[in-house]
């Protein structure tokens, strides 16, 4: 029945209805009462009146022995110069996902006992320091707060790489920054397009720093770059992920974005604030890179997320000395065994079994990642081919090789056709294996079939030739899937066949990575 079909209500009609709803009303409340009986809400251990907390924190402070809150617990209180500069507003935006943060707490309350803290960095350019000085750049920035606000050694291992994806991270990380890192800054957010592959490599990514003996803190930057096709790119894709995993995200773009909008609205050729943010080159200004203002605030942001964590900390930990549970800044209540909704397990630090891009079931359990990754540019990993007889020995060999105007760029060539090489690889988490090779139309490249193991017949045959002008890429290719988690032999050999016009044969192989 359509709306204009509705007959009339009479007043009987309407009369029941009152009274219906007043019953439901009757029964609601009263189930809700009888709630609020058996469970006291949150709201109860969680007074939201600023002044009571504030009294509150006195009074736990006064028991003990009046030992005052650590510096750093002056978020936008008259001392927080960072909460002068952007304001309350902007730094609440900043924190996409801020979660309970119980990693970061566990290295923040290392770096407090004054144990040298390791911080590693993988980024792209922006985080390499394109357009800015070492000295400028947001992780020398972040690091020098770490240093002089704990009194630690930090170690800064800026391991970013240009022009690089989390597909490329999520098995190579260890070639950029070392295995035993507390903090890892994850700045991939422009560098990922917009892609559900790449959100899985991210994924991927996160486990394995997961994973590192340290337990690492993860925490996400995502910066902007306002230069694609679409504002969205694959950070927008990586928070989901990073919420699942519960690390947090702090964001440049939803402080920076809707400022530039409005200002532009206002007077569309007002380029101020991408001047001010933003790098400039000869050509104008590079809205990839943010420049040395733009650091500054990526900075600026980390630092006050970092010391609002560290304060939440230190009040717990202080709550917990006098047990007190209601203390502000302590957990929620935590259920009794037979009340609430939520087990009273600890997920604190949990690892979540299964992958988001998974289907639920109650069975799957996710082996450990063990990134393996070896690249012809290796330094820690280089790629290293078996000895004969699984790899060709000799002349003929495939061996590093590089243009001698370009030495920075190795490929691991060989030249012949038959010329075999081999390697050995190890899967974990995914049983993934894969090769990645160059492809050009003018190097006079020809083809390879690779497999695993002993089966040939299932081979992939690789082509380094394409029909694409001025373009020499990398293109990676996944030779197996869900193989046995350990050890495999990884074999290539090169074709007599060439789809290079010119005959060539040459194969040039860039990395091979297992997960
Ligand atoms: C708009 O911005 C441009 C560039 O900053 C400036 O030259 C111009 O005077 C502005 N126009 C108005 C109406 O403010
Ligand atoms: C500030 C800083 O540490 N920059 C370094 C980041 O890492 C890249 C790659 O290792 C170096 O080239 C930068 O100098």
């Amino acid at each position: 029945m359509s709306v204009g079909q509705r007959p009339p209500r009479s007043f009987y009609f309407l009369g029941s209805a009152v009274i219906l709803s007043t019953f439901i009303l009757f029964v609601f409340s009263s189930e809700f009462y009888g709630f609020e009986e058996r469970v006291e809400s949150c709201a109860h251990f969680r007074d939201p009146s600023p002044l009571w907390k504030q009294q509150h924190v006195n009074s736990v402070s006064k028991k003990l022995d009046m030992e005052p809150e650590p510096g750093f617990c002056n978020y936008c209180t008259p001392t927080d110069e960072i909460c002068k500069r952007y304001g309350s507003f902007n730094l609440a935006r900043s924190r996409a996902y801020e979660g309970p943060n119980a990693q970061l707490k566990r290295v923040l309350r290392k770096a407090r006992s004054k144990q040298p803290i390791k911080i590693g960095i993988l980024g792209g350019s922006v985080s390499m320091g394109l357009g800015v000085t070492p000295a400028t750049n947001w992780a020398t920035l972040y690091a020098e707060y770490i240093r002089d606000t704990y009194g630690v050694e930090v170690e800064l291992i800026n391991g970013s790489v240009g022009a690089t994806t989390s597909e490329y991270m999520e098995t190579c990380l260890l070639e950029h920054i070392p295995e035993d890192v507390d903090l890892v800054f994850i700045e991939l957010a422009i560098n990922d397009r917009r892609f559900e592959s790449l959100a899985v490599a991210y994924e991927n990514l996160i486990r394995a720093v997961w994973e590192l003996p340290n337990r690492p803190a993860i925490i996400n930057v995502q910066i902007m770059a306002l230069m694609f096709n679409s504002i969205t790119m694959g950070g927008d894709l990586h928070t989901a992920v990073a919420q699942y995993y519960d690390t947090p995200i702090v964001s440049v773009r939803n402080v920076l974005l809707p400022q530039i909008l409005q200002t532009t609205q206002v007077n569309s050729s007002d380029t101020s604030l991408e001047d001010y943010w933003y790098h400039h080159t000869r050509e104008g200004i590079d809205l990839r890179h943010l420049g040395t203002n733009g650091h500054r605030m990526i900075a600026d942001l980390l630092k006050s997320f970092t010391s609002r964590v560290a304060c939440e900390g230190w009040r717990e930990e202080h709550a917990a000395r006098i047990r007190d549970p209601s203390a502000v800044g302590s957990w929620d209540w935590i259920p009794g065994p037979n009340e609430g909704l939520l087990p009273n397990q600890d997920v604190e630090e949990y690892l979540p079994r299964q992958s988001l891009f998974q289907k639920f079931d109650h069975s799957t359990v996710m082996r450990p990642a063990k990134p393996f990754c070896q690249t012809a540019e290796g330094t820690k990993h280089p790629l290293k081919p078996l000895p004969a007889p699984l790899s060709t020995e000799g002349e003929d060999a495939f061996q590093p090789w590089w243009h001698p105007t370009r030495p920075d760029k190795v490929w691991l060539t060989g030249r012949k056709p038959g010329v075999k090489v081999a390697f050995k690889v190890e899967a974990s988490t995914l049983g993934r294996i894969r090769l990645t090779y160059l492809r050009s139309k003018t190097y006079g490249l020809g083809s390879a079939v690779c497999w695993l193991d002993d089966n040939r017949a299932g081979g992939t045959q690789m082509n380094g030739w394409w029909d694409v002008d001025h373009i020499h890429s990398p293109h990676t290719v996944t030779l197996a899937e869900n193989v046995e988690h350990g050890e495999h032999i990884l074999h290539c050999e090169i074709l007599k066949e060439t789809k290079d016009p010119g005959g060539g044969t040459e194969f040039r192989i860039i990395a091979i990575d297992a997960l």
